[in-house]
């Protein structure tokens, strides 16, 4: 062989190591194993709750995270919209903390030569009854809206599933399940682990809700809080958060047992409920209740200005009443000041920042507000909590 045709060789040979090192894009290849997950429960909450914990359990189990997309519902669209996770939040502040990339970037550039269709396999604690998994496909992972479009999103297809139980994702409390995940699925044989649901459980473990603060928002979102305090005189303001909506008001209905949690409601009443009990109230706080609270905070910290983020603007006719004498003004996340919908990003980021921050202790949605805030050490509060003796006399919400 002469000297030309051993450079070649050499060439080939480095060219071919490097490929499986480095995929495509040079995005090297995590030979602990990635997790792929799908938040295919509830909206932007619901999700958040499980980027969390499945961060937590992508730590224990020391693979890359695979940030998957939001799932969103569109009025009239009978399809869920998958949105970009950088969409809304900063990969590199993630990243920072676990490795972490997006499905975007782990489909274009790792799958085609780690996860090629063959190997698609998706996992499940047990046989999925309730989306429908058959023998042949127990984990039904591409059921119904949304597991279907997720999935399809990315051309992905599952030749078959797993059935990881008794494993569960409580990684923090059974000792030993992450050696056990380990063991169970080393990553040489079982590079990616795909969950047709999240490896995480709603709420958040108490563990990993100050995992929070790895998620910044992204350049997007951050323009688009800053545009909306532009529009609110310079001075300290309060946030607050009135989850008012029609779906909101029938879910309070179902408050009648005090002796359990509701949704994200640990975050005030603590999860074994050592703070308080659950009430209607503090569902869904009288009107009263609202504006004593937002004068106090007002006080506290000499507010110029009220943010008010909530998902039915038009139900806000008590508060401003209320307020209408004061020197206060009421900013909300319209610009125009109508009653259409809000940017649910954005108005968190705003209520992020405030000055003092009231929000609804049940609502996952005030949860990332709260858990934002408590990172960065900024004072929060909560409608009806902790609750006040009863006064003699309340006068009625109409007369406030
Ligand atoms: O986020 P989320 O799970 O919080 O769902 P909850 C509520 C959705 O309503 C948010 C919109 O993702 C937003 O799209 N929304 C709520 C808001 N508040 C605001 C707001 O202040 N501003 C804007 N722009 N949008 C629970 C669910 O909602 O509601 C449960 O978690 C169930 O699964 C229950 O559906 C009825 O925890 O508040």
């Amino acid at each position: 062989m002469d000297i030309c045709s051993i450079a070649v060789t050499c060439l080939i040979i480095l060219n071919s190591l490097f490929i499986t090192v480095f995929s495509t894009k040079d995005v090297a290849i995590d030979d602990n194993g990635y997790i792929l997950f799908c938040p295919c429960m509830g909206r932007f909450g619901n999700q958040m709750d499980y980027f969390l914990g499945t961060l937590g359990f992508a730590k224990a189990l020391n693979r890359t995270l695979v940030l998957a997309p939001w799932v969103e519902y569109r009025m009239y669209q009978p399809k869920s919209i998958q949105v970009p996770f950088d969409e809304y939040f900063r990969v590199d502040a993630v990243a920072r903390f676990h490795p972490a990339i997006t499905m975007e970037t782990f489909m274009d550039e790792i799958a085609p030569t780690i996860w090629p269709p063959e190997k698609r396999i998706s996992f499940c604690h047990q046989k999925r009854q309730s989306f429908g998994g058959k023998p042949n496909d127990p984990c039904a992972s591409k059921n119904g809206n949304p597991p279907g479009p997720f999935w399809d999103t990315y051309e992905i297809d599952f030749v078959g599933s797993e059935l990881h139980g008794p494993l569960s994702y409580d990684v923090h409390n059974v000792p030993g399940e992450a050696e056990r995940w380990r063991h169970r699925y080393p990553a040489d044989r079982w590079p990616v682990l795909a969950f047709a649901g999240a490896p995480a459980s709603y709420p958040v473990l108490e563990q990993n809700a100050a995992l929070q603060r790895h998620f910044q928002w992204s350049d997007k979102v951050a323009r688009r809080a800053a545009a909306i305090k532009s529009r609110l005189p310079v001075g300290p303001y309060v946030g607050v958060h009135l989850r008012l909506g029609s779906d909101w008001e029938k879910a309070c209905e179902h408050v009648r047992d005090a002796a359990s949690n509701m949704f994200s409601s640990a975050q005030c009443l603590g999860y074994r409920r050592e703070h308080g009990k659950l009430s209607h109230a503090l569902c869904y706080p009288p009107w009263s209740t609202v504006v004593r609270q937002v004068r106090r905070a007002v006080k506290r910290v000499q507010a110029v200005a009220l943010y008010v983020a909530t998902d039915a603007p038009d139900r806000l006719g008590p508060l401003r009443r209320a307020l209408a004498n004061s020197d206060l003004e009421i900013v909300t996340g319209q610009p125009d000041g109508s009653d259409g919908d809000s940017d649910p990003h954005a108005d968190l980021a705003v209520l992020g920042r405030a000055n003092f921050f009231i929000g609804n202790c049940v609502s996952s949605f005030t949860a990332v507000a709260i858990r934002e805030r408590a990172a960065l050490g900024l004072p929060s509060g909560f409608w009806t909590f902790p609750p006040e003796p009863e006064r003699r006399s309340q006068r009625p919400d109409d007369e406030l």
